[in-house]
């Protein structure tokens, strides 16, 4: 049944963009009257008819929504929830005919028994969101659904990854992880599912969760004006609703339950350079020298699909490779890390090692009836690795002993929405069975986390075996809370202004997603940029957590000094500013793995109460102090930005504004407009050529005035160990006291015990 719907959405998918009307489909059933409830501690049972409900309040601003349709819960798992315990708040629960108000320090739910609904309010009792009286929790047969109303001016964001633009009220979303090339504005789903959303309505807000793996859909207001939804094909209706009202405090509560990113290497915010394929040993050593000789600082090259014997994952293609160790030892002494791209399929070859060991190993998806299934990607006919199971993790982790002997560092996971070629489906068929960590259930349930189960097993199984270093790890597909394990870029994009355009709304809202290690090709990996849309796609890019530049195959030259001098020189300026950012970008990074803040941040999200920036993607702020409007159109030598209230300093002339207005700012083709804010104090030092060169000598404060008094902090250690868990780190406050004579720095005692190289600070 399951699988049939499925199909035929998919299909109706590439067919057509139209939504599916979704109350006509059939036979919809909504929860009925409360008949009884029972109440412990900070869980309350609600029976209505054959349904249960359970909410449980796991803090003064979150509480679980969960329903049974049919009175039986599924055993209760996730894959992206790692807090399960929580300290219960204090709770009150007073029940009258009408409803049952459950009520914590900061957020009320009341719950209708006539019929069950849903309301939330705040302590003063204004309504935050309620259920659509009609309509509320409702299933058909195995789908389920929620509706909701939708008031007038509330704005809603995130859901990940997700192309067109940031605001996404009247959109109708779906999640679906999908390998879509050269997808557009319009196109949904893509590779990634993060069923996770912001409601803004007059600078107050809260999020929803809805924890569900199947392919799910979210209309926010697309069908019908006054009202929006959310549901699955299957699975539970299981949803977390938060209380800001700030958007950053929802997001640090959903960091707090989804879990934070690991801190990243250094390494790996330095300048990346990647294309399909560089393909031999000679041309990956022309790229290296292509950097030095002209002084381009760059600290990554990518070997594409190429690299391998026949796309055999854990193989090198020894003719075009045929010392690997050799080479990526003279690139590490010149201050490269080499990073590989691994795809899910496994060659079904039965002289391939990876083959043998997992049919040993029996860590293949099969079908019910046992045999295994087999589907065609770059390698041919291949098996898929079922990493749900915890085995078949461990066999994926293992095998990368030798691609790390060979001093591989960098782990690019393709092709895992799961993208396979020759399905009708373009996944694994959807009767396969996944292990589900021992539930056995089918593809359907488990397409969406495949992707983050992969990124999973190559996190900890690179862990493993390099201990003493920070994996690197960067995926295509996805689920909520997958930033635990791998950065994300944005496939396969192509290259013109409008997927430039396109890529700020995509990255601003996977950032507020949970997901802060994120980054759209450079330069668009479909189609040839010209000399000025590279550049500007590269100074955009200093400002994107991963800066990558990648080409498809068949293209011609796309690195930063192949669009004649005066780019070589522009595009040499911008990795240049990238590098001289770094401690700051570095101090974002590791705020984000700390408080789940990520470095792009929209307007909306910095500036909730500021009513200007509610449709705004065309500029953000990158941590808490940069504000970034790159150019984004053609022929552009000025533009608008609009400062939010506070003082501002343009970061390349030091001019200063006073916001809260619209100004029109130059933009000559040789820089992208940054302003900083008043109070800040950046962290910079000089260009290096690569990350690993050191010390970074100076290392230079910048501050920048303000009324008053203001501070920040510093954070340095040694960029690619995990001992800074252990306390090796260094942390310091900074304060700058203004008066009418002088600005006052004083120093906070240092924090940690990493010694920092040498070095001359400069203020
Ligand atoms: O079917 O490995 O998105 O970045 O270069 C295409 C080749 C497979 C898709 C990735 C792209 C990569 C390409 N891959």
């Amino acid at each position: 049944m399951i699988r049939n719907r499925a199909i035929s959405f998919l299909i109706s998918l590439s067919l057509l963009t139209s939504t599916l009307s979704l109350l006509s489909r059939a036979q919809w059933q909504s929860a009925s009257n409360v008949e009884s409830f029972s109440h412990n501690k900070n869980q309350l049972s609600v029976q209505s008819g054959n349904a249960t409900l359970h909410v449980n309040i796991l803090a003064e601003d979150l509480i679980r929504v969960r329903l049974a349709t049919n009175g039986v819960f599924p055993p209760d798992m996730s894959w992206a929830v790692v807090k399960k315990e929580w300290q219960a708040p204090q709770v009150n629960v007073t029940d009258s005919q009408k409803e049952i108000i459950v009520a914590t320090n900061e957020l009320s739910l009341i719950i209708n028994k006539q019929p069950l609904r849903l309301k939330f309010t705040d302590k003063a009792g204004n309504i935050i969101n309620e259920d659509e009286p009609t309509k509320g929790m409702s299933w058909n047969e195995s789908e389920v659904r929620v509706w909701k109303k939708m008031p007038l001016d509330e704005y809603y964001y995130g859901f990940g990854e997700k192309a067109g633009r940031f605001n996404r009220r009247w959109t109708h979303i779906s999640m679906w992880n999908s390998d879509i090339p050269a997808y557009d504005a319009d196109t949904d789903p893509i590779y990634q599912t993060h069923p996770f959303f912001y409601g803004v309505n007059k600078g107050k807000a809260y999020g929803i969760f809805f924890d569900n793996t199947y392919w799910s859909s979210f209309d926010m207001g697309k069908e019908n004006r006054s009202q929006y939804s959310f549901g699955a094909e299957a699975g539970e209706i299981n949803y977390y609703f938060f209380y800001g009202p700030s958007p950053k405090k929802i997001l640090s509560r959903y960091t707090e339950l989804v879990g934070r990113m690991p801190l990243p290497p250094r390494w790996s915010l330095g300048y990346q350079q990647c294309r399909w394929s560089y393909p031999t040993e000679t041309r990956v050593r022309e790229i290296a020298k292509g950097f030095r000789d002209r002084r381009i600082p760059c600290d990554v090259i990518y070997l594409d699909i190429d690299y391998m014997d026949g796309y055999r994952i854990f193989t090198w293609n020894k003719k075009n490779f045929p010392n690997p160790k050799k080479m990526i030892d003279d690139l590490t002494k010149d201050g490269f890390k080499i990073a590989v791209i691994v795809d899910p399929g496994i060659k079904a070859d039965t002289t391939y090692h990876a083959f043998k060991s997992g049919n040993a190993q029996d860590v293949f998806v099969k079908y019910p009836d046992g045999k295994p299934f087999i589907g065609k990607v770059w390698p041919g006919e291949c098996a898929f690795p079922d990493f749900t199971k915890e085995r078949a993790r461990k066999w994926w982790g293992d095998n990368f002993s030798t691609l790390i002997e060979s001093g591989i560092r960098g782990w690019w996971n393709d092709m895992n929405e799961p993208s396979v070629f020759d399905v009708p489906t373009k996944t694994i068929d959807l009767d396969v069975i996944h292990d589900d960590s021992g539930l056995k259930t089918g593809h359907t349930k488990n397409h969406n986390i495949y992707g983050m189960q992969m990124t999973r097993a190559t996190y900890d199984g690179v862990k493993r075996l390099l201990p003493a270093e920070r994996p690197f790890v960067l995926t295509r597909a996805s689920y909520a809370g997958g930033h635990r394990y791998s950065s994300a870029w944005t496939g396969d994009n192509t290259s013109t202004w409008r997927d430039l355009e396109m890529s700020v709304p995509m990255l601003l809202n996977l950032s507020i997603s949970g997901q802060p290690f994120v980054g759209a090709d450079i330069g668009g990996f479909i189609g040839y940029p010209s000399g000025e849309l590279f550049a500007r796609w590269l100074q955009l890019g200093v400002f994107t957590p991963l800066m990558r530049a990648h080409s498809v195959i068949n293209e011609k030259n796309k690195e930063p000094w192949e669009y004649g001098d005066e780019f070589t020189n522009i595009n040499r300026e911008t990795i240049n500013l990238r590098y001289t950012l770094l401690p700051y970008i570095y101090n974002v990074m590791y705020q984000a793995s700390v408080t789940g803040m990520p470095a792009m941040r929209p307007m909306m999200f910095e500036y909730p109460e500021d009513g200007n920036f509610t449709w705004n993607d065309e500029q953000f702020m990158f941590g808490d102090d940069l504000l970034i409007a790159p150019v984004l159109t053609p022929s552009t030598t000025e533009r608008n930005v609009r400062l939010p209230e506070g003082f501002w300093y343009d970061y390349w002339t030091g001019q200063k504004y006073k916001g809260g207005n619209d100004i029109k700012v130059d933009a000559p083709l040789n820089r992208i407009p940054v302003f900083v804010k008043a109070g800040a104090i950046i962290p910079t030092q000089q260009v290096v050529q690569s990350t690993n060169q050191s010390p970074i000598d100076p290392l230079t404060f910048t501050v920048y005035p303000t009324k008053l008094q203001s501070t920040r902090t510093y954070y340095e250690d040694d960029g690619i160990s995990f001992e800074y868990e252990k306390g090796k780190y260094f942390r310091r406050t900074i304060s700058q006291w203004n008066s009418s004579q002088a600005i006052t720095l004083t120093l906070s005692k240092v924090e940690g015990s990493y010694t920092p190289p040498g070095r001359m600070l400069a203020v």
